[in-house]
């Protein structure tokens, strides 16, 4: 199983990386890895194994954060009494909102110690397309909460780390097509 010593963290060059596309099918290895990632994620959330192994807890996941730079990536939690679920291969926003959102309370990230104070704004809505573990094509709509979680792992197959978005001069700067998520 994972743990958090396998989680790559800031400053490594993975991070950093834009990841490879997953040939079609996905072979056993690929496979192997989504399933250890949404195990992971699972094992995160779960408060006696996350207690005993001492993990951070996750709502997402993405190859290169366990050093493979694979598009590869994992997202699981409830939000509004739904399930989001996915283990996904070569997933990208196809298209998106002209509006704007942001988390009030900022983002964390696994592969980040420390926390770091201000706006992420993204998209409020996307539509990403992507490939299950059997290679079928995926169309899938996200917006407000689950829309932040997968563009953040997203970001993780192209080198990008949520404080990219975070306005320099005025963290807390907020657009005006931008909505806030509680
Ligand atoms: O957001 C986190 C969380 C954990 C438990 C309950 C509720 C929320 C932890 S940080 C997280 O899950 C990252 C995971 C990462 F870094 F591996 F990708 C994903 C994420 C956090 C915040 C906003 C969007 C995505
Ligand atoms: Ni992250």
């Amino acid at each position: 199983m994972l743990l958090m010593k396998d989680i790559v963290r800031d400053g490594h060059p993975a991070l950093r990386k834009k990841s490879e596309e997953v040939k079609l099918p996905p072979s056993e290895e690929d496979i192997k890895t989504l399933n250890k990632m949404m195990e992971f994620i699972k094992n995160s959330q779960n408060d006696e194994i996350a207690e005993k192994y001492k993990l951070r807890s996750g709502v997402g996941l993405a190859a290169p954060q366990i050093g493979v730079n694979k598009q590869l990536i994992v997202i699981h939690f409830t939000y509004k009494e739904k399930l989001y679920s996915y283990q996904l291969v070569n997933p990208k926003v196809i298209s998106h909102s002209v509006e704007k959102a942001y988390l009030n309370g900022g983002e964390g990230c696994l592969s980040v110690d420390e926390a770091i104070e201000g706006y992420v704004v993204r998209h409020a809505r996307v539509t990403v397309r992507a490939f299950d573990k059997e290679g079928k094509q995926l169309k899938l709509r996200f917006k407000g909460y689950p829309a932040i979680v997968i563009q953040h792992e997203i970001d993780h197959l192209n080198g990008i780390m949520f404080y990219d978005y975070i306005n320099k001069r005025n963290p807390f700067y907020i657009p005006d097509n931008a909505v806030e998520i509680d």
